[in-house]
């Protein structure tokens, strides 16, 4: 099985600055931005900046660092927005794959979403 990445997709779009976003960090692999149409108080994207289109893509394709990269910006985040439970009441991860899984951009990307209650998580 082979993945195909397509280098048209929105997100790589931002990547290349062809579209504007508003960033909420930056790492040499990776990049947290705000979702266009936020579903919670706190709601931002992070990608990796590597041409991965989900998340078993990337685990199986990217290297060490830009793993490592990749999950400590996620966690790095969730302290910036204040909802890690360091320093907050919690957040939920989604991230949405193919065609069952709903996925409207395909570029790997993980939802932060928080600082509201976020009720049961339902299939
Ligand atoms: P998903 O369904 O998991 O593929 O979510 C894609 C998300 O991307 C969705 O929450 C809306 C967001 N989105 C779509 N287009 C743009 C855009 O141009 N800029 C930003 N910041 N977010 C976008």
């Amino acid at each position: 099985m082979s993945y195909s990445y397509d280098d048209q997709n929105i997100f790589a779009k931002i990547l290349r600055g062809e579209i504007p976003n508003t960033t909420v960090l930056e790492t040499e692999h990776s990049l947290a931005f705000r979702d266009l149409y936020p579903q919670a108080p706190t709601h931002v994207l992070i990608i990796p900046k590597g041409p991965y289109v989900s998340y078993d893509h990337f685990a199986s394709a990217a290297s060490d660092a830009e793993i490592i990269d990749y999950t400590r910006t996620i966690g790095k985040v969730c302290e910036m927005e204040g909802v890690s439970l360091n320093a907050g009441d919690g957040y939920r991860l989604i991230s949405n794959a193919g065609a069952h899984g709903v996925q409207e951009v395909p570029h790997l990307h993980v939802h932060i979403l928080g600082a509201r209650h976020m009720g049961r998580m339902v299939a």
